[in-house]
C-alpha cells in the first residue's frame, strides 16, 4: 500500500448509516485455527440513510462461509463477497435477517486486531475497526446494537469463557468435552466495544454494592499461578467505582465487571463493555515484580477503563473524528480519580512532564493535528497523545473557565441528554454552554486548531500609582495545513507574590474573572492590578492551567523566590524547572554557554539546600519532582532547530552534575534517612520516599560515579522490592564498566522468568547514552527474554532506543537505520506497533542539518517500501510531509 493510494477520510464528508442493527446473534466455535464466526444480524433501513443504497458490510482479510437471508441461502448473484466487503446490491427494504457464515484463523492473526491467541488465550481486540476482521458487519460506532454471544470450545484448552454483558447460560455438550457460554448485553453498543475471552484463566472476584443497589460480582483474570498480583488491580478497581459514583454520580450498569490481562497487546487496555482487556503489564503487580510507576499506572488505567463505561460506551462517538468525546474526557476523569487518590500537585507535575514530553513535541513536529481531527488515512494513528492529553487539558480548561458547578452539571446534562446515544463534540460542549450560560464558539476552537500556543507575558510596576500592570499575548506556530491561527480562548490562573507571599488582586479590567483568573481570549491584553505597595512577581499558569508555552522574562532571583514563597506547588516546581531549563537551552544551542552551568547550579542550590533540609521530609514526592530536570527532549523542543542531541546531553549531564556536587553531602544524608527498611507498601507517601530517595542516588552516580556505584549495588542486594532494585539498575547504567556489566547480568538472573520485569532491564539498557547501546540493543535482539513477535517487547527494547535522545539520534544516522529497518520488518506482522515505533521519527526536522538529512533518508528509505501497510505508510508520508 502507498499512503498516496489510501483515501482520506474527511469529517465533513459523514452521512448517517443507510442501514441500522438493532440486535446480533453471535455463535463463535473457538479452534486455534478454524474458529467457526456465526451472525446472525437483524436488519433495517435508517430513516435518515438514502432509500435506495445498497448494503455494504465491512471486512477485512475475512472469507464468507455461507449467507442466509431470512433463513434462506443466497445464491451468488445475489451479493458479493469479498476479503474487504460483503454487498447486497438489491437488499430488501424492510427489516430482515441476515445470517453469515465466517471462518477465522485466530493463531495467525499476529497483527492482533480481531480475534486472536496471545500465549493460549483466545481474545479480540476490535477498536477502532476489528470487529470486521472477525465479521462482515456494519463497522462504525454509530451503528449500535444489543449483542447476544454463544462462545464454544473445547473444555480443556478453553475453561474459562467471557464475552460482553451478563451470563445467561453454561453448560456441557460433547459428555463433557466441550462446554459453552451465552451472554447478553442489554446495552446497545457499537461493534468496536464487542470482546470475548477464551482460555485457562486464574482469577479472585469480589462483590461489589452500587451506589443504587446493584449487586455486581468483579473478578480479575489472570494467566494460571498469577492470582496473587491480581489484588491492587481489584483494590484500584473498587476504590474507582466508588469515585465514579461520589465525583461524577455514575453507577455501574451490569451485574458482572470482568478484567482480563493478556501478554500480547496492542497498546494498554480496552474498554470492552463489562469485559475490559488489558496489557498484562497494566494489570498484574506484587512488590517483586511492579514498581511504584507500575502501581500508581495500573491505578490510572483500571480507572481509565472504568471510567469509559459511561464516557465512551454509554455515550460513544458518532464516528472516528469525535474520538476525543470519549479518550480525552476519560484521561480526564482517570487523572482527577488519581489526583483525589494521590497528591494532586504531584500527579499534575507528572502529567504536564507527560504532556510536554509527548504533546508539545508531536504539536511541534509533522504530525500535528488538531485535537479533533478533520480528515485521517488510518485512523488507528489517531490515538495520539494530542487526542488523550491534549483533548483532557481541554476539559480541564473548561472547568476553569465555567467554574465547577457549572461543570458538573454540564457533565450531569451530558449524560441525561446522550446516554445511549453516539455523538459528538458539538453535543457536548452545547450541555456546558447551557449549564454555563457562557456561549463557546470560540473556546471550540481548541477542537480545531492544532499546535501549542504561546503566551508572552510582561509585567510593569508604577510605584507612583501602586499599580502593576500585566500585558498578555497569545501566538501559535502554523502548523502543517493550518497556516494561519485564531486567538484561543486561555484560562491564565494567576497570584501575585510579595514578600509575605500572595497579595491581593485588584482590578476593574474586563479580563479579570475573579478567584484569580484572568481569561485571555484575543491576540493580547492587559490588566491593571491596584494597590499595590511593592513590586510583585507575577506567578502564571498556576496548576498549568492552559496547556501552552509561556515566555515571561522573570531573573533567575525571581524565580527562585516563587520557588521558595509562592503557595501554588505547581508553580514552585515549574519555577525551578524554568531556571534549568533557561540554561540547558543555553549551553544545548552553544557550547560556549556550558560554563555557565555551574552558575545556574550553583543559584538552584542555595534554594534547594534548606529546601532539602526542611521541606522535602514532608512531601517527598514533590521534592523528587523538584529535583528531576526538564527532559532533554523538552529542551531538543524548546531550541526548536539546528537541534544537536549530544551538545543537550552533555549540558543536562553537566548541570545535573553540578547540582549533585553541590548537593552532595544532603543527598547521601537522604539517601540514608530515607530508607526506612519497613516492608514494601504501594501506597503514595511512602512511593514518594523511594522517589526521593532514587533521585538522589541518580544524582549521586552522576557526580561520584565510585559512591553511586557502592550505594547502588548496596541497594540492588538489600532491596525487597522492585522499585528500589531497578533503580539501583538505572543508577548503575551511569557508570561504565565491569561492576555495571556484572549487575546487569546479576539482574537478569534474578528475574529470568519475569517477562515483563525483563522489559524494564531490556529498556535501561537501550537508554544507555553511549556509542555502544546500538551494538547491545542489537545483541539484546537475540536474548530468550526478548521477541519480536510481542508488543511489550518491542516496545521496551526497541522503543526505549529509539527514546535514547543520543542514540537514536547518532550523527552516523545509523540509529535511525536500525529503528527503519525494525518498522520495515514488522510491518508485515503487526502494523499497528510499527507505525507506532516509525512514530519516533517526529521530531526529525528540528535537528542539525547533518542528522535531518540522514532521518529523511531513512524515512524515505520506509515510504518506499512495496506493501507497507496503510498504518505505516500513513505515517511515513505524514512525517515527510
Ligand atoms: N480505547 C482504547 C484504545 C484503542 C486503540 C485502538 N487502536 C484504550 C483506551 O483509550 O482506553
Ligand atoms: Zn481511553
Amino acid at each position: 500500500m502507498r499512503a498516496e493510494d489510501t483515501p482520506l477520510i474527511r469529517l465533513e464528508d459523514y452521512r448517517p448509516s443507510d442501514w441500522l442493527i438493532d440486535t446480533v446473534d453471535l455463535d463463535i466455535r473457538l479452534h486455534h485455527n478454524r474458529t467457526r464466526v456465526r451472525s446472525l444480524l437483524s436488519l433495517r433501513p435508517n430513516p435518515a440513510g438514502r432509500p435506495d443504497a445498497p448494503l455494504v458490510l465491512d471486512g477485512d482479510e475475512l472469507s464468507l462461509s455461507a449467507l442466509r437471508l431470512d433463513g434462506l441461502l443466497l445464491n451468488d448473484g445475489a451479493y458479493t463477497a469479498t476479503p474487504q466487503a460483503l454487498t447486497l446490491h438489491a437488499p430488501p427494504r424492510r427489516r430482515f435477517t441476515l445470517m453469515i457464515d465466517t471462518e477465522v484463523d485466530p493463531s495467525a492473526n499476529t497483527k492482533l486486531m480481531g480475534l486472536y491467541r496471545s500465549s493460549r488465550v483466545y481474545c479480540t481486540q476490535c477498536e477502532a475497526d476489528g470487529f470486521r476482521r472477525i465479521s462482515y458487519f456494519l463497522d462504525r460506532p454509530d451503528v449500535m446494537s444489543v449483542y447476544t454471544v454463544r462462545l464454544e470450545a473445547a473444555k480443556m484448552s478453553a475453561p474459562v469463557l467471557l464475552s460482553n454483558g451478563n451470563l445467561v447460560a453454561a453448560g456441557e455438550i460433547a459428555g463433557g468435552e466441550r462446554h459453552f457460554s451465552v451472554w447478553h448485553d442489554p446495552h446497545p453498543k457499537p461493534a468496536y466495544l464487542f470482546a470475548l475471552v477464551g482460555g485457562a484463566l486464574d482469577h479472585v472476584r469480589q462483590d461489589y454494592v452500587t451506589a443504587d443497589g446493584r449487586s455486581v460480582e468483579l473478578a480479575v483474570y489472570v494467566e494460571p499461578g498469577k492470582a496473587d498480583r491480581a489484588g491492587w488491580a481489584m483494590d484500584c478497581l473498587v476504590r474507582c467505582m466508588r469515585w465514579d459514583e461520589r465525583v461524577f454520580g455514575r453507577n455501574y450498569d451490569l451485574d458482572v465487571f470482568n478484567v482480563v490481562a493478556v501478554s500480547d497487546f496492542n497498546m494498554g487496555a480496552m474498554e470492552n463493555k463489562g469485559l475490559n482487556i488489558f496489557n498484562d503489564k497494566y494489570v498484574l503487580a506484587d512488590p517483586q515484580t511492579a514498581t511504584d510507576g507500575d502501581y500508581a499506572s495500573i491505578e490510572a488505567i483500571i480507572a481509565h477503563e472504568y471510567f469509559h463505561n459511561w464516557t465512551g460506551n454509554r455515550i460513544t462517538c458518532r464516528d472516528w473524528f469525535q474520538l476525543c468525546l470519549k479518550e480525552g474526557l476519560t484521561v480526564f476523569r482517570d487523572q482527577e480519580f488519581s489526583s483525589d487518590e494521590r497528591s494532586r500537585p504531584v500527579k499534575r507535575i507528572a502529567d504536564v512532564r507527560t504532556l510536554r514530553t509527548t504533546q508539545f513535541s508531536e504539536d511541534a513536529g509533522p504530525l500535528a493535528h488538531p485535537v479533533r481531527p478533520r480528515a485521517y488515512k488510518e485512523i488507528n494513528n489517531f490515538y495520539t497523545p494530542t487526542v488523550y492529553e491534549k483533548g483532557a487539558e481541554v476539559i480541564r480548561m473548561l472547568k476553569v473557565l465555567i467554574g465547577i458547578e457549572a461543570f458538573r452539571a454540564g457533565m450531569d446534562l451530558y449524560f441525561a441528554r446522550c446516554d445511549g446515544k453516539a455523538a459528538t463534540i458539538e453535543e457536548f460542549l452545547a450541555c456546558f454552554a447551557e449549564a454555563s450560560g457562557k456561549d463557546l464558539t470560540q473556546f471550540a476552537r481548541w477542537y480545531e486548531q492544532a499546535g501549542t500556543p504561546t503566551i508572552i507575558a510582561s509585567g510593569r510596576y508604577d510605584a507612583g500609582a501602586r499599580s502593576f500592570t500585566l500585558d498578555l499575548a497569545q501566538t501559535t506556530a502554523p502548523t502543517p495545513g493550518q497556516p494561519d491561527k485564531q486567538p484561543v480562548v486561555l484560562p491564565v490562573t494567576l497570584g501575585l507574590i510579595g514578600r509575605a507571599g500572595d497579595l491581593p488582586l485588584r482590578t476593574t479590567s474586563a479580563a479579570y474573572a475573579g478567584d484569580g483568573l484572568i481569561v485571555l481570549d484575543q491576540p493580547s491584553l492587559s490588566v491593571t492590578f491596584s494597590d499595590l505597595d511593592e513590586q510583585p512577581i507575577p506567578s502564571l499558569l498556576r496548576g498549568f492551567s492552559a496547556p501552552v508555552r509561556l515566555e515571561l522574562d522573570l531573573a533567575d532571583a525571581d524565580l527562585l523566590r516563587l520557588f521558595s514563597a509562592d503557595s501554588d506547588s505547581f508553580n514552585r516546581w515549574q519555577a525551578v524547572q524554568t531556571v534549568a531549563s533557561r540554561a540547558l537551552v543555553g549551553a544545548g544551542r552553544n557550547t560556549a554557554k556550558r560554563d555557565a552551568l555551574a552558575a545556574t547550579a550553583g543559584e538552584l542550590a542555595e534554594v534547594l539546600i534548606p529546601f532539602l533540609r526542611d521541606q522535602a521530609p514532608a512531601d517527598p514526592a514533590f521534592a523528587a519532582q523538584v529535583l528531576r530536570l526538564p527532559a532533554q527532549a523538552d529542551i531538543a523542543r524548546e531550541i526548536g532547530q539546528a537541534v544537536d542531541p549530544d551538545a543537550i546531553h552533555a549540558a543536562h549531564r553537566g548541570l545535573s552534575a553540578e547540582i549533585g556536587r553541590r548537593l552532595g553531602p544532603h543527598l547521601l544524608a537522604l539517601h540514608e534517612t530515607l530508607d526506612t527498611k519497613a516492608p514494601y507498601r504501594p501506597d503514595a507517601a511512602s512511593a514518594g520516599r523511594r522517589a526521593l530517595r532514587n533521585e538522589a542516588l541518580g544524582l549521586i552516580a552522576l557526580t561520584s560515579p565510585e559512591a553511586g556505584a557502592r550505594l547502588a549495588e548496596a541497594q540492588f542486594a538489600a532491596g525487597d522490592n522492585l522499585t528500589d532494585r531497578l533503580a539501583a539498575l538505572a543508577a548503575m547504567t551511569l557508570v561504565p564498566g565491569e561492576s555495571r556489566e556484572e549487575l546487569i547480568g546479576r539482574f537478569a538472573k534474578s528475574y529470568a522468568a519475569e517477562p515483563l520485569v525483563l522489559d524494564k532491564w531490556l529498556m535501561a539498557q537501550a537508554l544507555i547514552p553511549e556509542a555502544g547501546t546500538l551494538d547491545r540493543v542489537r545483541g539484546l535482539m537475540q536474548h530468550p527474554a526478548f521477541s519480536l513477535g510481542n508488543p511489550n517487547r518491542i516496545r521496551a527494547l526497541i522503543g526505549g532506543f529509539a527514546a535514547n535522545l543520543t542514540q537514536f539520534n547518532r550523527p552516523d544516522g545509523e540509529g535511525y537505520g536500525f529503528v527503519a529497518e525494525i518498522v520495515i520488518a514488522l510491518d508485515r506482522t503487526n502494523p499497528q506497533v510499527a507505525s507506532r515505533l516509525l512514530g519516533s521519527f517526529k521530531s526529525w526536522r528540528m535537528l542539525e542539518p547533518g542528522r535531518k538529512a540522514l532521518a529523511e533518508a531513512k524515512l524515505a528509505m520506509v515510504a518506499q517500501t512495496p506493501n507497507l501497510s496503510r498504518d505505516v505508510a500513513d505515517i511515513a508520508e505524514r512525517a515527510l510531509g
